[in-house]
Order: structure tokens, then C-alpha cells, then sequence
């Protein structure tokens, strides 16, 4: 039975019972990005301190400059998830190809999948920012190859985020709902904060980067200046990092819309990383996450970066956005 300050691990081993095919090798795993998450944690909050601030100088997959702080947190969750040996293979939105695991150390059978650290752009203002994480099973058994990772967002096992914020949430789902724990530094864990989160069925908030409205598809224009209507009494927040929109939208209810258009025919968001890790959450949280015309955990991949038009969040108003629609 769950109880409030319950500690993460805790609360996993309790939902492992409820799951009979559920060794412990997936809980050695979820305890290893456990302790990743409390070392990036550390060093995020020390940023403003340390002399880690500003761009590494490197440009990564994304043609995105690279700040410090992304490198280390990549380089965090690829040492910490390693030597586990319940991975088959990882794959990072810093890295262009999928990142294998070192012969000197055992496989298994799961994939994970990350954005080491979204938003980092914000880390020098000091904005929140996220890692998201996806777990798959690596159906060829652990010699894994990149279309391994090629599968729909139904097939994640596990996905979750944790937020670097004013304190910094872990948030998670296997399937058994969405569930929020919040970092206790003074204990080291991760204390559980948030049990079944749901998100209202109906929003106020909509999150959209209003720069590229010109760029918008019809559909998509409608549809914002209906939210705009003031008699719907909608508000506007748009942090510019994914996962501080979301955890909000998430929590209060509201819906995130970064389209496709007619420059990025594609979206900017990713598809294995980002939107479906995110989708499983909100979907167990009674929300919905749609390509426009498509539910996000049903997209099938064809790249390990692939891009996404994302809305997310309250069911009605992504059930809203979709029937206002159109790719042209
Ligand atoms: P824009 C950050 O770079 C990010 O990947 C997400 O965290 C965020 O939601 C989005 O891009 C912001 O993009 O084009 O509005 O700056």
C-alpha cells in the first residue's frame, strides 16, 4: 500500500509485486537511472556555482551548440547505466548512432532511449530543465541493432522524466499510472509526492511559440485563435523547455502544440525520446498525445531521430486541436 514520503524504490518494488513476469532485473535498471538522475540533479543545481556554465563548443546531432551540462549528463547516464547489465543497447539525442554497451561488460534484454538534457539552451537564465527517458525490450534478445529501437511508443515498458526545477521531480510510468516522486536532498531519495497523477479533461493553459505562427499550417492558426477567444478564459505559458510545459500542463491540466509548418514539415520535437515517453505518461494520466492527425504511441518509426508534430496534454483540448487539423 502506498503511502506519501513513500521512497521510490519502495514504491517500485511494491508495483514489481503486482507484476508476475517482472524479475528483478528491470528494477536494477529503473535503480540505475535512479542514481543517474540524483548525480545529474547535483550537478544541474550546482551549475550557477561552478565554472560549467556556457556552451561546450560543440555542435551535436541536432546542429544544436552544445552546453556543458548536456555532456555531462549524457556521459552521467551512459557510465551509471552501463555495467548494469540489463541493457541491450541506449540511444541519446547527443549521439547519432545507437550507443552500445562495452563487450567488458554484460547485456541484457531492455533499450533505453534518452534526451539527456532537454531545454538546455535555458540552463544559463536558469529555466528548469529535463531528462526524458524511454525503456523498451530489445526483441532480437541483447545483440542489438538501430531497428531494435524502431518500435511504436505502445511497446515502452517504462518512460518518465525528471525535472530539474525549483526541486527536482522524478515522474514515471510502467503502465500502472503516472506517478510523481520529489527529491529529498537532506535523505537522497526520491520521496513519493504525486500518486496516479490525472490530468483535467478540459484545460486553461495552452503552451505554443507564437514566433512561428506565420509558419503554421491553417488548421493549427484556427485552432490557437479559438484558444484565444476571451470568453474561454485560456491563458498562455510557454517556458521553452519541454519537460517545465508539460509537468505543468500536466498537473493543471492544459495542452502543449508544437506543430509541423510549412518550414519544419516534419516538427522539431523527437518522436523515440521525447513525445513518446511523454504520451505514455500523459495517456496514464487520462490526457492524450496526437501528431495532428495520428495518436503519438501508434507513429511508427523509421529513424532514431525522427521528428514529430506534438499536441499533448487535457484530452478535450487535443481531441479539439485534432478535428481543427490539416497538413497544408
Ligand atoms: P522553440 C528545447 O530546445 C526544446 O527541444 C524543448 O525543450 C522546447 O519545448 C522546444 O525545444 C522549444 O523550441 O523553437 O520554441 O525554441
Amino acid at each position: 500500500m502506498a503511502t506519501v514520503g513513500m521512497s521510490l524504490t519502495q514504491f517500485l518494488l511494491e508495483e514489481q509485486r503486482n507484476i508476475p513476469e517482472s524479475k528483478g532485473s528491470f528494477t536494477s535498471l529503473f535503480n540505475d537511472l535512479v542514481v543517474a538522475a540524483k548525480i545529474i540533479s547535483r550537478e544541474v543545481n550546482k551549475a550557477g556555482l561552478i565554472d560549467i556554465l556556457g556552451a561546450a563548443g560543440t555542435v551535436n546531432v541536432q546542429g544544436e551548440e552544445v552546453q556543458k551540462l548536456d555532456i555531462l549528463a549524457n556521459d552521467t547516464i551512459v557510465n551509471t547505466m552501463e555495467h548494469g547489465g540489463q541493457l541491450a543497447a541506449m540511444a541519446s539525442e547527443e549521439v547519432d548512432d545507437f550507443i552500445p554497451i562495452n563487450k567488458k561488460y554484460p547485456r541484457g534484454k531492455y533499450l533505453l532511449l534518452f534526451d539527456p538534457l532537454d531545454g538546455s539552451s535555458n540552463i544559463d537564465v536558469n529555466i528548469s530543465v529535463g531528462t526524458i527517458f524511454s525503456i523498451l525490450k530489445c526483441r532480437t534478445g541483447n545483440d542489438a541493432t538501430t531497428e531494435d529501437f524502431l518500435q511504436p511508443g505502445v511497446q515502452q515498458v517504462c518512460a518518465g522524466y525528471i525535472l530539474y526545477g525549483s526541486s527536482t521531480m522524478f515522474v514515471y510510468s510502467t503502465g500502472h499510472g503516472t506517478h510523481g516522486f520529489t527529491l529529498d536532498p537532506s535523505v537522497g531519495e526520491f520521496l513519493l509526492s504525486h500518486e496516479n497523477i490525472k490530468i483535467p479533461d478540459d484545460g486553461k493553459i495552452y503552451s505554443a511559440n507564437e514566433a512561428n505562427a506565420e509558419n503554421w499550417f491553417p488548421g493549427t492558426q484556427k485552432y490557437i485563435r479559438g484558444l484565444k477567444d476571451r470568453s474561454r478564459g485560456y491563458k498562455s505559458r510557454y517556458v521553452g523547455s519541454l519537460v517545465s510545459d508539460f509537468h505543468r500542463n500536466l498537473l493543471r491540466g492544459g495542452v502543449f502544440v508544437y506543430p509541423s509548418d510549412k518550414k519544419t514539415k516534419n516538427g522539431k520535437l523527437r518522436l523515440l525520446y521525447e513525445a513518446n515517453p511523454l504520451a505514455m505518461l500523459v495517456e496514464q494520466a487520462g490526457g492524450a498525445a496526437s501528431t495532428g492527425t495520428e495518436r503519438i504511441l501508434e507513429v511508427t518509426p523509421t529513424e532514431l531521430h525522427q521528428r514529430t508534430s506534438l499536441i499533448i496534454g487535457s484530452k478535450n483540448d487535443v481531441k479539439e486541436a485534432e478535428e481543427l487539423w490539416s497538413e497544408v
